[in-house]
């Protein structure tokens, strides 16, 4: 038993602890000294990855703003003046000619994002044609488009898709302040519906949003102990968007990022970590430190779904320098 992080904990032949977690137990690993956190995920990170590979995940908006929901840091929401043009869902040869070139440069997962509240059924048919292409094309497939009920995550697993992504974006306490359009408990039902349904779970969230340390811990607690935890975890840093509610939050100090990207490696050992929005605003020590503390997944290109993303020069450079790798997809 891992003495420090109390009793009840019950841990694996090396010590290290075990779901469901306690936020006691998360908090004391969070607050440990940051070598022993880092060297503790960094370790547990050895034992489940090659620790010099990054999966490469490539993003592109499908279908642009004018999204009924509040989501007070988002570009695309209908109830902030942002100044971003809505768009209609992007016909299906396009993207896939653009999924192909993402292929091209590198990318093995092909993410595609709608501003929905939930697909609409005159929706569906493009949706599953997408689907349907990419995977053709020999890449992952994985599409974030709100809310699914059980019915459309099975016609979504039949078409192929392999990854659905549905972040609870923060803890059940801070959410409220966040979003008002629905509910932590609606994200849980999705994110069942999704993980019946046979497709992949991608869930992870948003930090420096002006939460509470407690609250990035119970996030991740949240995600730890989901019936299995999230195939993936992307950690979003807020990219601050003028005239969304979220413009002046106050950023997330360096280290406590780090911490983050630690306790999920630590808490969801066999996830993919990924250091996902915010990269733009992040140093080449800060990136580092982030895949020394567990992280195994970024997005790569020069744009997420609206904002801004290092692009693949720079990309190309910092792996380079830090002797990086992608990582191939592993055969069927
Ligand atoms: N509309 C769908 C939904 O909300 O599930 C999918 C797209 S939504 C843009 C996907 C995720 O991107 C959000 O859950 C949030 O975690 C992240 N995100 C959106 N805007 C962001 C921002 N400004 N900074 C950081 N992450 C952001
Ligand atoms: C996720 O967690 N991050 C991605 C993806 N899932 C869909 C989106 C990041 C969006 C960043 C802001 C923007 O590009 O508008
Ligand atoms: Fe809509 Fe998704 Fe943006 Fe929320 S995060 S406003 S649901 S696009």
């Amino acid at each position: 038993m891992n003495a420090e992080l109390g009793p009840n904990l019950t841990s694996d032949p090396l010590g290290w602890a075990l779901p469901p977690w306690t936020r006691e137990e998360a908090q004391a690993i969070y607050d440990q000294p940051f070598n022993d956190l880092l060297f503790r995920a960094q370790t547990i990170h050895r034992e489940n990855f090659d620790p010099n590979r990054v999966q490469l995940s490539r993003l592109l908006s499908i279908k642009t703003g004018g999204c009924p929901e509040d989501c007070g840091y988002c570009s695309q929401s209908a109830h902030h003046e942002t100044g971003l043009k809505a768009s209609k869902l992007m016909e299906v040869q396009r993207v896939i000619a653009e999924a192909r070139k993402a292929r091209d440069a590198g990318a093995t997962r092909y993410c595609m994002g709608a501003a929905w509240r939930s697909p609409k059924e005159r929706d569906m048919e493009a949706v599953v044609a997408m689907v349907e292409g990419v995977k053709a094309l020999g890449m992952e497939t994985c599409m974030t488009l709100g809310m699914l009920d059980l019915e459309q995550a099975a016609r979504l697993k039949q078409a192929g898709l392999d990854y659905y992504n549905h972040n609870i974006d923060t803890s059940e306490r801070y959410y409220g302040e966040v979003i008002s359009t629905r509910s932590f408990a609606d994200r849980l039902d999705t994110l069942e519906n999704v993980r019946q349904s046979g497709i992949k779970v991608c869930c992870g969230g948003i930090v420096g949003m002006g939460e509470e340390p407690v609250d990035r811990i119970d996030m991740l607690v949240t995600l730890a102990n989901l019936p299995e935890p999230p195939d993936s975890v992307p950690i979003n840093m807020l990219i601050p968007i003028a005239g969304t509610p979220l413009a002046d939050a106050s950023p997330i100090e360096p280290i406590e990022f780090v911490r983050t990207i630690a306790l999920a490696r630590i808490m969801m050992p066999k996830s993919y970590i990924r250091l996902s929005a915010g990269r733009t605003a992040m140093s080449d020590e800060m990136q580092a430190l982030c895949f020394f503390a567990g992280a195994n997944s970024v997005f790569v290109g020069d744009t997420l779904l609206t904002a801004g993303n290092p692009g693949q020069d720079e990309d190309a450079l910092l792996f380079r320098r830090l002797g990086i790798e992608r990582m191939e997809l592993e055969a069927e």
